[in-house]
């Protein structure tokens, strides 16, 4: 995207003061993230991947919804409402959100003074980042007005297995006979994780509002660890809040990268799945229902089993929806998964253990 572009769609926004330049930012899979600076402030402008999500719309206006009332709870609490949630910028016409052809483009405000982290290096870490989603949910708990479904089956294994079918069955680019190991990881697991599904599907698991990417560098932390907010909220949908918890242990107690080439390195680290768990259930464990405490564990096995699947069926359909850095990115991505699910399966009962203790 050139300058002069990037340029004109900023200008499309209600920022404070003229804009002094556009930079990229990070190394998102999915949207393209630019940092604005004005005289006064700084902005963050995100070309959305139409892509993924095919109705930009209705995901901005999820986004606005559960950020408002996100915002009301933090005032009543005393805190910084432009701090601690999401800020979105309307276009000067005062839309969520801007066209420019085919693209969908939206602004949020830049919080100052936070922090990223790429690794869950030390137990208060895991164990702020486990409250911050918990507090999160809990500020979201009557918040009961359906959200509109912006990916089709997000977390949905059935509707997941219904691609994986397809893809197979297709193989269009060719490179199905080459992962037959990789693809029996996944069917030998089939069953079971259906049937974890079919808890939601009969109400078994309750529905809530979820975030539905709650990996550690979707969380803004302060200098002291606090989380300071959760970005993101692309994928916030109705679903079981089983999600963020199981995401967010796929990505804290992983002792090496998501897409780690050297296997040695990959597997759950338990103490992170104890800091991070003893934080969440501070916040959340008292209004959980006894099925959700009862699968706590199990969804990060879920979620780390289901991106696996995701990684692998993007290589097989040729690299259609991640960005890749090279050729076999999504397979190595893919097995580094798997590797970190045989890690959290030979650790389950441990896992189980840590919840009940800490219940
Ligand atoms: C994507 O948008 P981003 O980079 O935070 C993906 C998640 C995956 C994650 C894997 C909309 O997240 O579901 O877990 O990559 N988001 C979407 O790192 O597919
Ligand atoms: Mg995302």
């Amino acid at each position: 995207m050139n300058t002069n572009n990037l340029l004109s769609i900023a200008q499309a926004f209600a920022f404070d003061a003229p804009v002094l330049d556009i930079a990229p930012l990070g190394e998102g899979f999915i949207n393209d993230t630019y940092v604005v600076r004005t005289e006064k402030s700084r902005y963050i402008l995100q070309r959305k991947n139409h892509n993924v999500f095919p109705d930009v719309p209705a995901m901005m206006s999820n986004i606005a919804r559960v950020t408002a009332h996100l915002k009301a709870k933090v005032v009543a609490a005393g805190g910084d409402p432009e701090r601690e949630v999401l800020t979105v910028i309307p276009t000067c016409e005062g839309a969520l959100y801007h066209c420019e052809g085919e693209n969908f483009w939206a602004a949020s405000l830049y919080i100052e003074g936070s922090v990223t982290h790429d690794v869950a290096d030390t137990p208060r870490l895991a164990y702020m980042g486990g409250r911050g989603i918990g507090r999160f949910q809990a500020m979201l708990a009557d918040f009961d007005e359906p959200l509109k479904e912006v990916i089709k089956g997000f977390h949905n294994i059935r509707w997941r297995f219904e691609q994986w079918d397809r893809s197979l069955a297709e193989d269009c680019a060719g490179r199905k006979a080459e992962v037959a190991t990789e693809i029996e990881w996944i069917e030998r697991r089939r069953a079971q994780m259906l049937a974890f599904w079919e808890l939601v599907e009969r109400g078994i698991l309750p529905t809530r509002v979820t975030h539905n990417d709650t990996k550690l560098s979707n969380i803004l932390f302060d200098e002291r660890d606090e989380v300071l907010c959760v970005i993101d909220l692309d994928t916030v949908m109705s679903s079981t809040s089983l999600n963020d918890f199981g995401d967010a242990i796929r990505s804290y107690a992983n002792t090496g990268a998501e897409d780690d080439r050297d296997l040695s390195r990959v597997g759950m680290n338990i103490e992170t799945f104890r800091h991070y768990t003893e934080g969440y259930l501070s916040e959340r464990g008292a209004t959980m229902t006894r099925s959700e405490r009862e699968w706590l564990a199990f969804s990060a096995l879920y979620i780390t089993y289901e991106q696996t699947l995701r990684f692998l069926m993007d290589y097989i359909d040729g690299d259609t929806y991640y960005k890749t850095a090279y050729a076999e990115h999504n397979l190595v991505r893919a097995r580094a998964q798997h590797k970190l699910l045989e890690s959290m399966e030979a650790q389950y009962d441990q896992m189980q253990a840590i919840v009940r203790e800490l219940l």
